[in-house]
């Protein structure tokens, strides 16, 4: 846990959220400003800043976050229809909020970026 970081005071449920799944390992919960009608964000209970810090002990954890990702998008209906995985990492990566997360998007077509 680090005391100043938004999703590890979600884990504790010292701040809400629409919480859709946790174990002992991850927690997936929606994100507060969704960018597709389905937008699940999906977390390492462990604060890891970002995939930056990854080790190789990390492993099956982030192996986890997606097989846990197929599960809620197969419960919100739309693995067959296709959704995305993202992982922003770092600032110019467009990450944010620094403790690791998976982004779940879908729920209409979703553009396909040219970067
Ligand atoms: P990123 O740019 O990859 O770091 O994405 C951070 C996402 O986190 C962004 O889509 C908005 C979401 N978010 C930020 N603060 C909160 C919060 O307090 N609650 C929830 N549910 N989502 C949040």
């Amino acid at each position: 846990m680090s005391e100043d970081c938004i999703f590890c005071k979600i884990i504790a449920k010292e701040i809400p959220a629409e919480i859709l799944y946790s174990d002992e390992r991850v927690t997936a919960f929606r994100d507060i400003e969704p960018a597709a009608p389905v937008h699940i964000l999906v977390i390492p209970n462990k604060h890891i800043p970002s995939m930056n810090e990854v080790e190789e002990e990390d492993e099956k954890l982030i192996g986890h976050l997606f097989t846990v990702a197929k599960k809620i998008a197969i419960e919100e209906g739309i693995a067959e229809r296709g959704y995305r995985l993202t992982m922003n990492v770092g600032k110019e990566g467009g990450q944010v909020v620094f403790h690791l997360h998976l982004h779940l998007l879908g729920g209409k077509p979703l553009r396909v970026h040219k970067y």
